[in-house]
Parts: structure tokens; sequence; C-alpha cells
């Protein structure tokens, strides 16, 4: 009989500088996971490269260190593999706009239900401190204007689920999780989170950030589920020098999974492979080499 070898690591203490913005994240996470009572063993978290992605190691749940850029592919495997699972792809901007940005831009479109946190800072912090695609002009001689990964969003006719937080707004920040969590949770596609995640030692944006950070929820007439009267609006407050936070859009549009699944035969990870069940397709297809 086959034997699997099954070792559990405890979530470690994170290797982040004190005071890092993905100490926030990390909170607001654990905290959106425990009050909507998702379990350790339904959750993966599939993590890229970077300090930030890092964090699946501080939890306790399945987590996957993926290649540079590559998390959101990895994740969308685990997802189609078996859809009863919290899928969280979690990683930097770095990883998420610059070597994964064409993976990025197809997983918005085809709308596969993970969640997809992005730990914004304006830099490569783990290796030290070169521009990343949304740092600021002048940044480390910076010459490119920012990437807008919210309105590059908004701008794909299938994105469900948008939102920006901020790590220094906790209250926000986990509320916007459960929201993404719940949105995915629910097979409706992708919740698509950016955080602005300051990276103190080599781009310490809190202070500029605290004064830049505008809650779209403090407007009563901005409505999260018309996508070009939030696109426009969150452009003239970018244009404004402000930085939009908040629930940005929310709708409808067939998930991946709705896509591509079939309803009959179940998820693949949870297929019987057993040998005793498919002797006679195991010999056809040795059989069909032969
Ligand atoms: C294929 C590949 N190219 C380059 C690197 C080097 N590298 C490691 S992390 C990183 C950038 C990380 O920046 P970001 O994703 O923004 O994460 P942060 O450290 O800021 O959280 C780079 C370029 C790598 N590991 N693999
Ligand atoms: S280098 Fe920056 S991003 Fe990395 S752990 Fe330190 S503060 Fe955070
Ligand atoms: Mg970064």
């Amino acid at each position: 009989m086959a034997q699997t070898t099954v070792k559990i690591y405890t979530p470690t203490t994170p290797i982040w500088c004190p005071g890092c913005g993905d100490f926030g994240v990390l909170a607001s996470l654990k905290k959106a996971l425990s009050d909507l009572q998702i379990k350790s063993k339904d959750t993966v978290i599939v993590g890229g490269i970077g300090c930030s992605g890092s964090i699946h190691n501080n939890l306790e749940c399945y987590g996957i260190h993926s290649l540079h850029g590559r998390l959101l592919p990895t994740a969308v495997g685990v997802k189609l593999a078996n859809p009863q699972l919290t899928v969280i792809a979690a990683g930097g901007d770095g990883d998420g706009y610059a070597i994964g940005a064409g993976h990025f831009l197809h997983t918005l479109k085809k709308n596969p239900s993970i969640i997809y946190i992005v730990m914004q800072n304006g830099t490569y912090g783990l290796t030290k401190g070169q521009p990343s695609p949304t740092a600021q002009v002048g940044y480390e001689g910076n010459v490119d204007l920012p990437f807008d990964a919210i309105l590059t969003a908004l701008s794909i006719p299938s994105t469900t689920f948008i939102a920006r937080g901020f790590s220094a707004n906790q209250a926000q920040l986990t509320d916007l999780m459960k929201k993404a969590i719940s949105h995915s949770n629910s097979n409706e596609g992708m919740g698509f989170l950016e955080v602005l995640s300051p990276c103190v030692t080599y781009n310490d944006t809190y202070k500029e950030w605290r004064e830049q950070v505008y809650d779209l929820s403090t407007e009563k007439d901005y409505n999260p589920h018309n996508r070009l009267l939030a696109f426009t609006r969150v452009s003239e407050i970018t244009n404004q020098g402000k930085i939009p936070t908040g629930l940005v859009y929310s709708g409808r549009v067939k998930s991946l999974e709705e896509n591509t699944l079939s309803k009959e035969k179940g998820p693949l990870a949870l297929q019987d492979i057993s040998l005793e069940s498919n002797l006679p397709k195991y010999e056809q297809i040795l059989n069909d080499f032969r």
C-alpha cells in the first residue's frame, strides 16, 4: 500500500524588518480567515518571490513558494484541481506587475475564483531597493510614471472584484480581505486586493501615503457596481494626487471554473486514482505505448 509521509511545519516568525507594512497585511489576513472560520486544512497560500512572498510561512495553512512572477498560474492550478479550497496568491508589486505582468492580465481576464493580494511598496524590497513598476518618478533614478494596477484591472471587462487597502488601516484592510475571500469562495471569480504596504528600509512611504489615501466609502454617491463610473471617479481622484482605497468595483461575470470544469466529474484532486479501481484503464494506457 502506498504510504504518504506528512511533516507538519509550524508557522515561523516573519523575517521582515521591524515596521514593514507586510506585518499589517499578515495581521489582517489572519483576522479575516479566522473571522470567516476558514479552516487551515482548507487554505492554500501561494507566495511569490520577494519579502512579501514569504507571507505563507507565517500562517498555519498549506503553502507553496512559487517562482518569481509565477504565483498566479500556480494558484489557478490548485483552484482548478480542487475548487473547494480557499486559494490565496500573495506577493509583491515587482512580482505581480513586472516579471508576472502577463500572468496578472490574463488571470484577471480569465476570472478564476482565487484571491490575489499584492503588497505594493514601490520597490523591489528583497533585492535592496530597485524601482518597481509602481515606483514614483525620482525614486532611485526612476523616470517612468507609475503603473496603476487598479485602473488596469478596471479596464478588463471580466474582472469581478477590485479593491485597495493600506496596511496602516487595519479595520478597512480586514474588511476588504473578508470581502475578497467571500467573493472568491462563492466561486464568483477573482478577488483582487492591492495593499499599500510600505518598505520602511528602502522606500518609507508611510507619511505621504497617510496623507494621500482617500477612502471611497466616504463618498455617498460612489457606486462600486458601475465599472464606467468607477473608472472615471478613480481616475479623477488619482489625477488629484490622492490614492483611492476601499472597494473599487464588484460585479458578476462567469468564473473560470464555471466556464471550464465539468460538474458531473467533480474536482480533479478528489478523483479515485487507486490502482484497484483503475487497473484496466492503466493497462490500456500501457498497451497504447507498446
Ligand atoms: C527569475 C528571477 N529573477 C529575478 C529574481 C530576483 N528577485 C528576487 S525578489 C525580486 C523582486 C521582489 O520585489 P517585489 O515582488 O516587489 O517584492 P518585495 O520584496 O518588494 O516584497 C527580484 C527581482 C528572482 N528571484 N528570480
Ligand atoms: S526590505 Fe522592505 S519590504 Fe523587505 S522586509 Fe524590510 S521593510 Fe519589508
Ligand atoms: Mg515590492
